[in-house]
């Protein structure tokens, strides 16, 4: 059997039209002007899909994210990211110079010393003079070139005093984020693409200047504070970066690596997972809200309002409606983007809609749901709670032309995660 070497899931011969279409349609699927004229020189029809994208109306900067046409590096936001550009900038000015010096001696030598204007090749043997200039020039070069970049990479591994640590966690697609240590400790949330942007790449219709970029849940910090972020993953190798703050983290799974940043401008800054992550890599954007220290202890206090509201008694018996109600939300934040709102699902996709397992073996429809299957195809659901699992479990029970009046309880999800 084959695997798919993006999401190293075995793929059944029918699995990969579907695969193959779908990563046809990300090398077309249209980006912002910059990307888009790399685009153009590979192929006409992505030509003609950015036509089709240019007529749909005008596209913006969108402030901490990408610019039209732009060229230059995000304006930096940390001095981490400042001292990066100055040695980017440093760096390219000392190779232009090489490179400038190299090739002007070089031609200068082959115009002026031609044999046609009657110049006799020299020929001589090892000069001693030659090979140490030759040796101690570059190395001085890469010596300075090095010791330039050591403070600042040595800075931006210097994860020590935080004011706040933020567990990012990478799943196939979208992110995880855990407060783990400082104000707002607990709070944990995930921050999935928000599914207008997908109904639109999906119909190859992009609009709005955060096209892909948008998240239901924002990752939100203060400013001026040293936020470190805890990288790690739950599938496959992802990456965390946020250009605008000179951040770009591997997240490893069974690994624990660690960034940091200290925004020193309130807003939004946005980033893209950064390690090409499966089929659905495009989808799983980063969004930073940087608020000021007085608006993060209310959204902390407003957080963790909503979460002991929502903090359930996973013995609370629910009634049918109730549960339904909860379901649609989490069915919407969670698995339409696959099962689709129709429940319908699409090749590899099982459909909910009609499935026995969903009408018919709550036992198999709990234990799909909390370790997955297809070899992580379908994605386990352990980090829901136990009544979000019980709630769109039995949401699907009862959506589409599934009727069953059937409910399925938290206490029947602490149960089954009880079991090895
Ligand atoms: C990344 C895509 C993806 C997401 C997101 C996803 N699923 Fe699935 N799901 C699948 C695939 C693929 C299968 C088929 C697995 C197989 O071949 O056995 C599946 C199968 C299922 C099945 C078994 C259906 C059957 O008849 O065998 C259930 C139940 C299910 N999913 C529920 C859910 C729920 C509920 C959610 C949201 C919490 C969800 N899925 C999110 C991809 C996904
Ligand atoms: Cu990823």
């Amino acid at each position: 059997m084959r695997t798919d070497v993006l999401t190293m899931n075995p793929i059944h011969p029918s699995e990969t039209a579907p695969l193959h279409a779908a990563a046809h349609d990300l090398a077309l699927r249209p980006m912002r002007l910059a990307a888009r004229a790399r685009e153009i020189a590979l192929s006409a029809a992505a030509l003609a899909a950015c036509g089709v994208a240019l007529a749909q109306g005008k596209v913006n900067d969108l402030p901490g994210g990408p610019a039209v046409n732009q060229l230059d590096l995000h304006p930096p936001v940390t001095k981490i990211a400042e001292a990066q550009h100055w040695l980017h900038y440093v760096m390219l000015a000392i190779c232009l110079f090489i490179f400038v010096a190299v090739f002007g001696v070089m031609f200068y030598s082959i115009i002026k010393h031609r044999k046609s204007v009657g110049h006799k090749a020299a020929n001589f043997h090892e000069s001693v003079g030659v090979e140490i200039a030759w040796t101690v020039v570059p190395f001085i070069i890469v010596i300075a070139m090095g010791a330039m970049a050591t403070r600042t990479v040595v800075a931006m591994k210097d994860t020590s005093n935080a004011d706040l640590t933020i567990k990012a966690t990478g799943y196939q697609w979208k992110w995880g984020y855990d407060y783990l240590k400082g104000e707002g400790e607990g709070i944990a949330f995930l921050s999935t693409l928000d599914f207008a942007h997908r109904v639109m790449s999906d119909s190859g219709k992009p609009a709005g200047d955060d096209y892909l970029l948008k998240v239901d849940n924002p990752l939100v910090v203060p400013v001026d504070r040293k936020i470190r972020i805890v990288t790690t993953a739950n599938d496959v190798i992802h990456a965390w970066m946020v250009p605008a703050f000179g951040v770009k983290q591997d997240a490893i799974p069974g690994f624990v690596r660690d960034t940091w940043f200290r925004a020193e401008k309130t807003g939004d800054f946005y980033g893209q997972c950064a390690e090409l992550c499966g089929k659905e890599h495009a989808y799983m954007p980063i969004h930073v809200k940087v608020v000021s220290q007085a608006d993060y202890s209310k959204w902390v206090e407003g957080k963790k309002k909503e979460m002991a509201a929502a903090a359930d008694d996973p013995n609370k018996e629910w009634k049918l409606d109730e549960l339904v109600a909860r379901g649609e939300k989490v069915y919407n934040a969670n698995c339409v983007a696959c099962h689709r709102p129709d429940g319908k699902g699409a090749g590899p996709i099982k459909a909910l809609d009609g499935s026995q397992i969903v009408l018919d073996d709550p036992a198999a429809q709990i234990r799909i749901l909390l370790n997955g299957a297809a070899n992580g195809a379908m994605p386990a659901w352990k980090q829901l709670s136990d009544t979000e699992l019980a709630a769109v479990m039995t949401y699907t029970k009862n959506s589409w032309s599934n009727k069953t009046g059937k409910v399925i309880q938290p206490a029947q999800v602490v149960a089954a995660r009880k079991q090895p």
